[in-house]
């Protein structure tokens, strides 16, 4: 027995002297020490031994299974490692290879737009206040002066979460509570994404963005829009801009006016891009409500304000003569890299 248990480990180490890959590891392993493997072959003979000689054979046994499963072990160190010294010399690194160059995306055009808006205010000592997409019912429309049942309500109706909340039509909640705040005077604008339920077509989209601006102090007028509305204008669209105030209604400002710029392709002579018509309108605004203003807290009697609104896209749209207000929500980093 003792014979046949040295050939065994004979043959295991001859065997693992020409293993050259971990496969034929584990097959070596199948044949020796497996179910069916020659070691446990001769386990399963110990019933022909003698009793008293049981115990020396079974250390035997284990001896020799110890001293394969070490082989094996030993082996298999070996083989790694030479994989790994193969693999090492068959890399090689080029420090001197430029660096694979990471896709960089591009700013949007709205992006592009909206920076382009709050450097002009900021640079006039507004600062920008953000609020919430998701706003109650009461600063998106009834401190608003649009109560329940207003025409306009009808106009911009959106998506609304509950009878009391919904998605925001307008930037102008944000003013409201600014207003409501109490901080006295104001000077803000308040960019943001706004929702309506409008078809999506070459002007229209269910989402787009807005900014609105508010100035609230005492003995603020209508002259102090317009001579800041006509500074805007010069900075945005070039020095020579002129602007033309159209009457206009709008239940938060009172009066209110739709605001021109000549077209800065012509100069106002009239052309395409105008439409022949020499003027291109660009926002709304108006005096701020005297009702706005006490329903947000603020004595009409000592305080006056005004206030704009203008479609980011549709600043962007003008200044970069994108026709078609679609192309800016498909992100085709091909028309982005443009602007
Ligand atoms: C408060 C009081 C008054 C904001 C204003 C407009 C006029 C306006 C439109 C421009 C294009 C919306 O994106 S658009 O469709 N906006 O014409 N917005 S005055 O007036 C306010 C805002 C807040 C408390």
């Amino acid at each position: 027995m003792e014979h046949m248990l040295q050939k065994i480990r004979e043959a295991a180490n001859s065997q693992l002297e020409h293993a050259d890959s971990l496969d034929k590891l584990n097959e070596i392993r199948v044949n020796f020490l497996g179910k069916k493997g020659e070691l446990t072959a001769v386990l399963k003979g110990m019933r022909d031994v003698a009793p008293e000689d049981r115990p020396k054979v079974g250390q035997l046994v284990n001896e020799t299974r110890t001293a394969i499963e070490d082989a094996l072990e030993e082996t298999k160190k070996h083989l790694e490692s030479a994989a790994r010294e193969a693999r090492l010399k068959k890399e090689v690194l080029d420090v001197t290879r430029p660096a694979v160059k990471t896709m960089l995306g591009h700013r949007h055009p709205n992006t592009i737009a909206r920076e382009e808006v709050e450097r002009i205010f900021v640079g006039m000592g507004y600062e920008v206040v953000e609020g919430p997409e998701v706003e109650y019912d009461e600063y998106n429309f009834e401190k608003l002066n649009i109560p329940a049942n207003h025409p306009a309500k009808d106009e911009q109706d959106t998506f609304y979460i509950n009878k009391n909340i919904l998605l925001r039509t307008q930037t102008s909640s944000v003013q409201a509570r600014v207003m409501e705040g109490g901080k006295l005077p104001i000077r803000i604008i308040s960019p943001g994404r706004v929702f309506r339920s409008d078809e999506v077509d070459a002007t229209h989209s269910p989402s787009f963005h807005q900014i609105e601006g508010l100035v609230i102090d005492e003995h603020v007028t209508f002259a102090d829009l317009k001579g800041t509305l006509a500074e805007f204008a010069k900075e945005l669209f070039g020095p020579d801009t002129k602007v033309k105030f159209r009457p206009h209604h709008f239940p938060f400002t009172e009066p209110s006016a739709e605001v021109d710029v000549t077209c800065f392709k012509c100069g106002g002579k009239g052309c395409r891009f105008c439409k022949g018509e020499g003027w291109i309108e660009i926002l709304g605004c108006g005096m701020v409500h005297p009702h706005v203003l006490e329903m947000c807290g603020i004595d009409p009697e000592q305080y006056s304000g005004f206030a704009f609104g203008v479609g980011l896209e549709r600043i962007a749209l003008l200044k970069y003569e994108i026709d078609d207000m679609r192309l800016l929500y498909e992100n085709d980093i091909r028309f982005l890299k443009q602007f």
